[in-house]
């Protein structure tokens, strides 16, 4: 999914926290789950939960961001793959989120329960606004540089954007920066600190 690529191997539960990609609001992103069988296979549910709202808590439905159901293969098909886009609400809150992603065997998984056919793993995805498409972006007017935690952000339009989402400065007295977007990188926005 966008920048994420995990295997995992066979475990009830999986904390992939560590792990994390930046998402951007109201831009379809693509999912491709796959489901490991030793032989025999069944219907696998494939649930993906994030939290939007940061409380802690994956509610149903609003916090289901995808759901799809895996159908049996043949008997002896090593791996399977469902696959579909989704889309981050716009009122899904920036910054780092829990995203849960859920399989079981013959059932829809709710976001909180023991599996005994399946597993659930955790991962974090970096919520960010959408930016809209390629070109100069006319609103970098206040664009400011602040060291957080050794890592540097980018304050735009009075929101908080991590190292990912620039594309080099210069130093000295003049920065020339730009904000990219997952498809295009923007022109540099000349700025005068
Ligand atoms: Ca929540």
């Amino acid at each position: 999914m966008n920048t994420l690529d995990n295997s995992s191997g066979k475990s009830p539960y999986s904390n992939f926290t560590a792990l994390s990609t930046t998402l951007q609001k109201d831009h379809d992103y693509t999912i491709t789950l796959t489901t490991g069988f030793s032989y025999f296979t069944w219907p696998e549910y494939w649930n993906v939960w994030i939290d939007y709202n940061h409380d802690g808590v994956f509610s149903e439905p609003d916090e289901l961001a995808f759901s799809k159901i895996l159908s049996p293969p043949a008997a002896g098909t090593p791996q399977a793959s469902v696959s579909g886009t989704f889309k981050l609400p716009p009122s899904a809150l920036t910054g780092p989120t829990r995203m849960r992603i859920t399989m079981k065997r013959n059932g829809d998984p709710t976001p909180c329960e023991t599996i005994a056919f399946g597993e659930i793993e955790d991962y974090t995805v970096n919520i960010v606004n959408n930016f809209g498409g390629g070109g100069t972006d006319d609103r970098a007017t206040s664009l400011s540089f602040e060291a957080v935690r050794e890592r540097t952000w980018v304050k735009l339009d009075g929101v908080f954007h991590s190292r990912e989402a620039v594309a080099g400065f210069l130093s000295k007295n003049r920065w020339t920066a730009s904000v990219r977007n997952a498809e295009s990188a923007r022109q540099p926005t000349p700025l005068t600190p």
